[in-house]
């Protein structure tokens, strides 16, 4: 196999002898967190953003993109009128069905979450190829990806190093997982016999999310939505009936803080990284700890647990805390603030300007 040689691989012109535009391919890009990246990559003046989602994006979000592409990443025809446009250098692959909505259609969500990530990292080997340089990608894999097999080893355990409890129990927490191999293999291994197999095309990099809490948009279709879901609730003047128990305990971050640790692992030097995959997470909380936050700076906020059996049980399977320490010594993850002060310093009042002070009474 041999290394890439980046003055022997010159990058080709596109189909019409033009020089192709470089891109930052984003797919996912109308999801909550294609939403945060978009705006944050703009704001550090990224102009070469390549926005790919199944349905249009909102204007605002259009305004920061250089082309927005509408459709399946499953869509060959797709990407390759895209690829024929742009030489993508990094790739941030968010597009996924996420966990409760895969539970209803697995087969679905492994199409997506799989096969289109395989159609994305073979893409991404093929831009390498055609414009001679490394393309890096950026995945987000998720807590989903761990598998706890009862509560007593889930509170024994405490905060999971990667490579403890990896039995996911979700489709979604397989895909993840699997997604997380198929990066490492294509970066490393791809074709490794072939004789035109070439090393170094790709430069996989992985975070994996906690339950992640936005004030900018709505949480859809994840299981540790329960958090989200209460502020948003409280903040509109909505009961809101929780789908777990008070002691159900997972890691969280704010978007902002996801999105700011994607970003630092996106810039970090190769040399530094010791592995393709990273937990982050800025801290553990219960269900009953939110909802406690929750009523301080919504003192009329109506939150009843109402456990649902089987999104308790996936739940419960996830760990309550996960060891940050390896993406703190290679590329200088910091967990910021706690939850009171991440709620009370960012959170809540990003929310209240979202709901325009609607909803509950106003406390501290
Ligand atoms: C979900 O709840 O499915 C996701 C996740 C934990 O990755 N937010």
């Amino acid at each position: 196999m041999r290394k890439m040689n980046r003055d022997s691989d010159t990058p080709e012109l596109a189909a019409d002898g033009a020089r192709r535009s470089a891109g930052v391919l984003i797919t996912g890009a109308g999801g909550e967190v294609g939403h945060g990246l978009i705006k944050a990559l703009h704001a550090r003046g990224h102009r070469q953003i390549v926005a790919l989602d199944l349905r249009e994006l909102p204007a605002e979000m259009r305004s920061c993109c250089r082309e927005v592409f509408v459709g399946d990443i499953c869509d060959a025809a797709l990407l390759g009128r895209m690829m024929a446009r742009y030489e993508i250098t990094e790739v941030y692959h968010l597009a996924a069905l996420l966990s409760t909505r895969s539970e209803f259609v697995p087969e679905t969500a492994h199409n997506v979450n799989v096969d289109g990530t395989i159609h994305l990292l073979r893409l991404a080997h093929e831009q390498a190829r055609s414009h001679g340089h490394t393309v890096k990608f950026i995945y987000p894999s998720s807590v989903a990806a761990y598998g706890l097999p009862d509560l007593e080893t889930k509170q024994q355990a405490g905060a999971v190093h990667e490579d403890q409890h990896l039995r996911p129990t979700t489709m979604y927490g397989c895909n993840k997982l699997s997604c997380e191999h198929l990066g490492r293999y294509y970066a490393r291994h791809y074709r490794q016999l072939a004789q035109d197999a070439v090393e170094g095309l790709l430069d996989f990099r992985c975070v994996r999310y906690p339950g992640l809490i936005s004030s900018e948009t709505l949480p859809s279709g994840g299981t540790s939505d329960f958090g989200p879901e209460m502020v948003h609730a409280a903040a509109a003047g909505r009961a809101y009936q929780c789908f777990v128990r008070p002691d159900t305990r997972i890691p969280f971050m704010m978007m902002p803080k996801a999105i700011e640790a994607t970003l630092q692992l996106a810039a970090a030097p190769a040399g530094q990284l010791t592995r393709c995959v990273y937990n982050i997470s800025s801290f553990s909380a219960s269900a009953g700890e939110i909802a406690e936050l929750v009523r301080e700076h919504f003192p009329d906020a109506e939150i009843e647990f109402v456990p649902d059996v089987q999104r308790q049980q996936i739940v419960d399977s996830w760990p309550a805390d996960v060891d940050c320490s390896q993406a703190q010594r290679d590329w200088g993850f910091e967990p910021g603030a706690g939850m009171r002060e991440a709620f009370g310093e960012t959170l809540i009042p990003a929310i209240r300007a979202r709901y325009g002070g609607a909803g509950a009474s106003v406390m501290v």
